[in-house]
C-alpha cells in the first residue's frame, strides 16, 4: 500500500513536470505539494440549438492520495458563472461542496452530479475547449480543459 501510494506521487509529479511549462518553478506553482488530485475525462454536450445560456459539464476526479479532499468551487474564464448540481428524479440540487475520498474516485456524470456552466462567453461549437478552474481544499486550484461534444456523446466506458 505504501509503496503504492509513493509510486502514485511519483506519477503525479512526473505528470505535472512534462505539462508544466519550461519554467524551473512549474512544479511548484502548477502542482502544489500534497496535490494528488487529478481530472479526466471532462466534456460539456452541445447545448440544444448551440444556446450559450446554459452548459452541462462533466468529467471525473481521482484522489489517489491518502488524504481526503474537498472540491469547493468550480469557475470558467469562458462562462458567467458555473455551479455544482446534484440531478434527483424531479429537480436538482446545488452543491456548496463535494467530497473527494482518499484513494476514491468522484464521478460527474449525466443523470447524476453535474456541473452548470451560464452565460457562455462564445457560441458553443462541438471540438472547442473550455476551460475549467477546479477549487479544491488542500489541493488548491486544478485547471482542466473540457470539450464540447455532440449533444448525444458518451463518454467512453459509460
Ligand atoms: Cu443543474
Amino acid at each position: 500500500m505504501r509503496t503504492a501510494l509513493l509510486r502514485g506521487t511519483a506519477a503525479v509529479l512526473l505528470t505535472a513536470a512534462a505539462a508544466g511549462c519550461s519554467s524551473a518553478t512549474a512544479t511548484t506553482s502548477s502542482a502544489p505539494p500534497g496535490s494528488r488530485i487529478s481530472v479526466s475525462g471532462a466534456y460539456i454536450p452541445l447545448p440544444a440549438g448551440g444556446s450559450t445560456e446554459m452548459a452541462a459539464g462533466y468529467l471525473v476526479l481521482r484522489n489517489t492520495g491518502g488524504q481526503a479532499d474537498t472540491l469547493t468551487g468550480v469557475s470558467s474564464p469562458q462562462a458567467a458563472s458555473v455551479t455544482m448540481h446534484q440531478s434527483t428524479a424531479t429537480t436538482m440540487q446545488p452543491l456548496d461542496a463535494v467530497p473527494v475520498p482518499a484513494h476514491g474516485t468522484v464521478t460527474f456524470a449525466r443523470g447524476g452530479r453535474h456541473l452548470m456552466l451560464m452565460g457562455l462567453a462564445e457560441t458553443p461549437k462541438v471540438g472547442h475547449q473550455v476551460q475549467l478552474r477546479l477549487e479544491f481544499k488542500d489541493a488548491g486550484t486544478v485547471t482542466v480543459s473540457a470539450t464540447i461534444e455532440p449533444l448525444t456523446y458518451q463518454p467512453p466506458g459509460s
